[in-house]
């Protein structure tokens, strides 16, 4: 059949749907209680089936997980606990046989505190050009018993550590995870070489951990709210980085999606020109409450945003960092009271699971690429995670204030009856699966038409082979308060229903899909429902 997205290839990435894979939890091939990559070989099957063009898997390189593998200790080798370096190539060629592409994840603003180059460089001592890799400096003080500068750390606490000679180094996030000096030359070139290394075994793609964060102020100044430019967000030297990157990923037809969260529309673009990143994650939509206007909003600005620099948006609900989306929206009132750390109203599971499949066809529907994170086509909920079996160092950093990110990390469940929902054996996962999680199994939910897997398995379908979809332009249609209307080209419609009311569906010929039941003879539209629909030849 003729691909009827014409702009599908050769530039997939402009519309493609790409899965999130969290190698710990996504399927456990040895049975050890950690998911694995022959987890995912043999669940390969099941993504192609789910319609996916690709997969992006959070790094899978040797680590000492002190924070879920974003603590890189060799770039090039596959941590013994995911399987082998040929294990990842095997799987890279065996999803991409079943037109699965996949994109690894680079973190290059920090490594793990076990890294060759930082073992070296606490070995070496101050003044040494082992040090002169990463952000080594006196303390402040009398006796250097004070930090280099007052930088708030991205996760809670202090972004420096002393070591036994008296000197400091920089971490913008754990002590474990050791910032890198890119003013120097070598850490270009490694990261250079690395990409290399993963381009030549196959990879379609690379997502960039912490984009905006790599260049620092060389004075390293202290931090002062609100002065320009920041010392060590979006500083300007990062756009040099990125266009020889880009030369690299272009030998390859490599394409880059950036994690650059910055509030500044202009400044974000900028990532995005013709000769830098293709993509980059858009988190004001991730952010934004289940409100009509807000959404509409931030829909405008990230169109508007990309459309200079000719960008592709990309769209997501849900990653490896975030509250999973069925929770979030489960909450009446989204007001946080970051004192006590909860929210006005407690969470309403069946609302929530409700507004996210209704979200989930407003994210397809609008233009450019959509991410999936693993378990959101199940409708999993945020687990609660026992205080003793926490491992997010965001939990333990912030004083047990913050309950960090372990409940959107949970082992997926794939049968309802196997031990564990059929995870792996019966060993006990790395993290617990709560209560009633065989509810959410992929084998109950693969029987259940009207399951959060059947949407999105038919929703994918639909846009994988219907036109409109994906790249191209969206035009707001009038619709009555509190309701999302769009058409994408003259074939396609989407209405999403967030108003108080139930209302009328305007006219058409086809209903392709709903999120939930339609009201009446299916011509009107309840509450947090989403549909998709072709229209009357007039209308
Ligand atoms: O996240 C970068 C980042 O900015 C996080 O601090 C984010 O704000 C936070 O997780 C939101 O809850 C990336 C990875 O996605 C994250 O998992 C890593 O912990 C982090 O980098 C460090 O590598």
């Amino acid at each position: 059949m003729a691909d009827a997205r014409p702009s599908h290839a050769p530039h997939w990435w402009r519309d493609a749907v790409i899965y999130q894979v969290y190698p710990r939890s996504f399927a456990d091939g040895d049975g050890d209680g950690t998911g694995d990559l022959a987890g995912v070989r043999a669940r390969l099957p099941y993504l192609a089936e789910l319609g996916v063009d690709a997969v992006w898997f959070t790094p899978w390189y040797v680590s000492p997980l002190v924070d879920g593998g974003y603590d890189v200790a060799d770039y090039r080798t596959v941590d013994p606990a995911f399987g082998t370096l040929a294990e990842a190539e095997k799987l890279i060629a065996e999803a991409r046989e079943l037109g699965i592409r996949t994109i690894v994840d680079i973190v290059p603003n920090h490594v793990s505190d076990q890294h060759a180059w930082f073992r070296a460089a606490l070995a070496a001592g101050p003044g040494s050009p082992e040090r002169a890799l990463f952000h080594f400096r006196p303390g402040r003080g009398e006796h250097g018993e004070l930090p280099p500068n007052d930088w708030p750390s991205q996760f809670a606490g202090p972004t420096w550590t002393r070591v036994p000679d008296g000197e400091w180094y920089l971490h913008l996030f754990t002590p474990e995870q050791p910032d890198l000096n890119w003013s120097h030359p070598v850490v270009r070139q490694e990261h250079e070489d690395v990409l290399r290394f993963w381009f030549e075994r196959g990879v379609a793609g690379v997502r960039i951990d912490s984009a905006a964060l790599l260049a620092k102020d060389p004075a390293l100044p202290d931090f002062v709210e609100g002065v320009d430019p920041h010392p060590y967000i979006d500083q300007d030297e990062l756009h040099d980085i990125y266009r020889a990157w880009r030369r690299i990923a272009d030998e390859y037809d490599g394409v880059f999606v950036g994690e650059v969260w910055l509030p500044d529309a202009e400044r974000f673009a900028r990532y995005l020109r013709p000769d830098e990143l293709h993509t980059a994650f858009n988190f004001s939509f991730l952010a934004c409450p289940w409100e009509a206007d807000r959404l509409r909003r931030s829909i405008d600005d990230t169109l508007a945003e990309h459309a200079p620099v000719g960008a592709p948006a990309t769209w997501v609900l849900c990653n490896h960092d975030v509250t999973r989306t069925v929770t979030r929206y489960g909450r009446e009132d989204t007001a946080f009271d970051f004192a006590t750390k909860t929210y006005a109203t407690p969470t309403d599971l069946a609302l929530g699971t409700r507004r996210a499949r209704a979200a989930a066809l407003l994210t397809l529907a609008l233009p450019g690429s959509a991410y999936l994170y693993q378990g959101e086509e199940l409708g999993l909920p945020e687990a609660d995670i026992p205080p003793d079996r926490i491992q997010d160092p965001m939990h333990f950093r912030s004083r047990g204030t913050d309950p960090g990110r372990d409940g959107c990390r949970v082992p997926l469940p794939w049968s309802a009856d196997a031990p564990h929902c059929g995870f792996g054996s019966d060993t006990e996962p790395w993290l617990p699966q709560p209560e009633g999680w065989a509810h959410y199994a992929v084998d109950r939910q693969s029987a259940d038409p009207t399951s959060m897997l059947a949407l999105y398995r038919q929703a994918l379908r639909m846009r994988g082979s219907l036109p409109g979809f994906g790249d191209g332009p969206l035009t707001w249609l009038d619709a009555p308060d509190g309701v999302l209307a769009f058409a994408r080209g003259d074939g396609l419609r989407c209405l999403v229903n967030l108003s108080a009311e139930v209302v009328e569906l305007p006219e058409h010929t086809e209903v392709l899909l709903s999120s939930g039941p339609l009201d009446g003879e299916g011509e009107r539209l309840p509450q947090d429902t989403a549909v998709w629909l072709v229209p009357a030849p007039s209308a």
